[in-house]
C-alpha cells in the first residue's frame, strides 16, 4: 500500500475534518467507523472509501498511518493489534501540530488547555479576551471546531481545548503555554485506572514551552522541574485570589486587579477559571486592561451554573454540563457559601464508573433535598440515605418544587453523562429549562 494511503477511524466531526484535510494534502483516504450506520457520512467526498462495522485488524495493518478519532479507545483490540504490528496511530491534533511546524505557520502562538472541568469556560473566556485584542485568533479542539478546520496562515494565536482522549494521540505539539486546570475522576470507563487518566492529562506538559498549573491541586503540577512554570490559585500563586477586608480580589502577583463582586461569573470555581484565563493571556502577550474589561463583562456559558428563573423566591440553576463528580462538587460548593437558604440538588445519568461517595461532604453542606434519576440512580442513591430516587427529570423538578421555599436554590448538576436519556448535555439542560419555565408560567396564569 502506498505511503499516500491513510486510514481515518471514526466518521464524527474529527474524522470528517481529518478526511478533508488529508484529501487536500493529496492523500488517498479510507474511512472506518465501528457503527453500521454512522451519522453524517451522506456528504462524504466520492474519493473516500467507507467501511462500516467492527474494525478488522488484518485489513487495517495495510495502512502505515491511522488517524484515530477521540471517541474510539486506543485500547480497542483491533487498534492495539495494528499498533503492535508497527503502524502509526495519531489523532487530528497531531496532524494539526505537524502543519504548525511548516514555515507558513511558524509565527503562530498556541495555547493548550486541559483539565477535568472548566476547560470550555477558560477556552471561551481566553478566546474572547484574545478576540478583543488586535490579533487573528482561532479557537477550537474539544470545545467544538476540530483543530484542522482552524488552520489559516493569517492566524496569530490558536487556543485549543484538549481532552485526555485527544492528548493520547498527540506527540509533537509545541504550545507556548499549556495548562491542566484541575484533575478529578472522569471517564473511568475508558481508563485502566485513575492514575492512567492523570497520566493522559500530563501529556499536555510534554509538548509545551511553559506550563500553568493549579497550586490548589497538586495533581496538576508538571512532573518535570526543568519545565518553565507558573501557577494560579490561592494566595502565593502568580495569579491569585487575595482576601482583603472580607472581600476577594483577583490579583497578579502583588498587584490587585479586580474585586470578584464585579464579575458576572459566579462561584469560586469560576474565579479560578478567570485566574487561569488571565495567566494564559498574559503568557502570550495579551494586554492586561483588555483582558480585565472582557472578564468583567463575561456572562459565562449556557448549561454551566446558568441561572434559569426565580419562581416564588426559589432560584433554579441549570448546570447540565456538570458531567462528573468534581464538577458537581465545585458547583455546589460555590453556591452553598453564598446563600442563606438551602440548596436542593437534582443529579443522575451515566456515572462513567465514578465514585459518588465523594459527594457526601458536599451533600452535608447543602442541607436541601437530593433527587436522582437515570441509569446509575441506584448507585448514586446508595451513597446517602437522604437521596430520593425518581423516574426522570420531570419528576425531580416537580418534587424539588414542593421541597423548596423562598430563599432556596434548586441546582441541576447531574455529575453524570446524559447519553442514557438524552442526545447530549445541551438537550438535557434545555429539558430542565423547559420544565422550570413551565413552573414559572403555571404561576402567571
Ligand atoms: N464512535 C463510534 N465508532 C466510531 C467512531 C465514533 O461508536 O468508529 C462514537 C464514539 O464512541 C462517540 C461518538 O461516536 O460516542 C463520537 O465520537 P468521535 O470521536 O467521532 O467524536 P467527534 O464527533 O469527532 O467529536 C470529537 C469530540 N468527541 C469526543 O471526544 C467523544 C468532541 O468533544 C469534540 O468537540 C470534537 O471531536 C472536535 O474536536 C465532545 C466530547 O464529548 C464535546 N468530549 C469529551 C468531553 O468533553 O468529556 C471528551
Ligand atoms: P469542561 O469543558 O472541562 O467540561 P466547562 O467549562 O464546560 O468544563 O464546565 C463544566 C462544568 O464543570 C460546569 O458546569 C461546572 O459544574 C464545573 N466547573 C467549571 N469550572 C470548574 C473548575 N474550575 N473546577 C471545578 N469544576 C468546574
Amino acid at each position: 500500500m502506498s505511503k499516500k494511503q491513510v486510514a481515518v477511524i471514526g466518521a464524527g466531526k474529527s474524522g470528517i475534518s481529518s478526511v478533508n484535510f488529508l484529501l487536500r494534502a493529496g492523500y488517498q483516504v479510507s474511512l472506518f467507523d465501528t457503527r453500521e450506520h454512522p451519522p453524517g457520512v451522506d456528504k462524504l467526498d466520492a474519493r473516500v472509501e467507507l467501511f462500516c462495522g467492527p474494525l478488522n485488524a488484518s485489513f487495517l495493518v495495510n495502512f502505515k498511518l491511522l488517524v484515530v478519532s477521540p471517541g474510539i479507545a486506543l485500547a480497542t483490540p483491533a487498534l492495539q493489534q495494528v499498533k503492535d504490528a508497527g503502524c502509526e496511530l495519531i489523532g487530528d491534533i497531531e496532524l494539526f501540530a505537524r502543519v504548525l511546524k511548516t514555515p507558513s505557520y511558524a509565527h503562530a502562538k498556541v495555547v493548550t488547555i486541559t483539565g477535568s472541568n472548566g476547560k470550555t469556560t477558560v477556552t471561551s473566556l481566553l478566546g474572547e479576551m484574545a478576540s478583543a485584542s488586535p490579533l487573528n485568533v482561532a479557537i477550537g479542539g474539544n470545545i467544538g471546531t476540530p483543530a484542522l478546520d482552524l488552520l489559516d496562515p493569517n492566524i496569530n494565536l490558536y487556543i485549543l481545548e484538549l481532552s485526555s482522549f485527544q492528548l493520547e494521540t498527540t506527540t509533537s505539539l509545541n504550545a507556548d503555554i499549556a495548562t491542566i486546570l484541575n484533575i478529578s475522576a472522569d471517564h473511568l470507563d475508558r481508563y485502566r485506572s485513575y492514575d492512567h487518566y492523570i497520566q493522559s492529562k500530563h501529556i499536555i506538559y510534554q509538548q509545551c514551552k511553559k506550563a500553568l498549573f493549579n497550586i490548589e491541586d497538586a495533581q496538576t503540577k508538571p512532573l518535570s522541574c526543568a519545565l518553565d512554570q507558573i501557577c494560579f490559585g490561592a494566595e502565593n500563586a502568580d495569579f491569585q485570589l487575595v482576601k482583603q477586608n472580607n472581600e476577594t480580589f483577583i490579583s497578579m502577583g502583588s498587584e490587585t486587579l479586580l474585586n470578584v463582586k464585579k464579575l458576572k461569573l459566579s462561584g469560586r470555581h469560576n474565579w479560578m477559571n478567570a485566574l487561569a484565563a488571565l495567566a494564559l493571556g498574559d503568557a502570550v502577550g495579551l494586554d492586561k486592561n483588555i483582558m480585565l474589561a472582557v472578564l468583567e463583562n463575561y456572562q459565562g456559558l449556557e448549561h454551566r451554573c446558568e441561572f434559569v428563573a426565580q419562581v416564588h423566591g426559589v432560584r433554579w440553576i441549570n448546570d447540565s454540563k456538570g458531567t462528573n463528580v468534581g464538577a458537581t462538587q465545585a458547583a455546589l460548593m460555590g453556591l452553598s457559601q453564598s446563600i442563606s437558604g438551602k440548596v436542593h440538588v437534582i443529579l443522575g445519568g451515566q456515572g462513567k464508573g465514578a465514585d459518588f461517595s465523594l459527594l457526601r461532604p458536599v451533600f452535608n453542606e447543602v442541607q436541601g433535598d437530593i433527587f436522582c434519576f437515570g441509569e446509575d440512580a441506584a448507585l448514586i442513591a446508595s451513597v446517602d440515605p437522604r437521596i430520593q430516587r425518581v423516574d426522570d427529570l420531570a419528576q425531580a423538578v416537580c418534587l424539588a418544587e414542593q421541597a423548596a421555599t423562598a430563599g432556596d436554590i434548586v441546582m441541576f448538576s447531574p455529575a453524570c453523562a446524559s447519553l442514557d436519556m438524552y442526545k447530549n448535555f445541551m438537550q438535557r439542560g434545555d429539558h430542565f429549562k423547559t420544565l422550570v419555565n413551565a413552573l414559572e408560567k403555571k404561576y402567571h396564569v
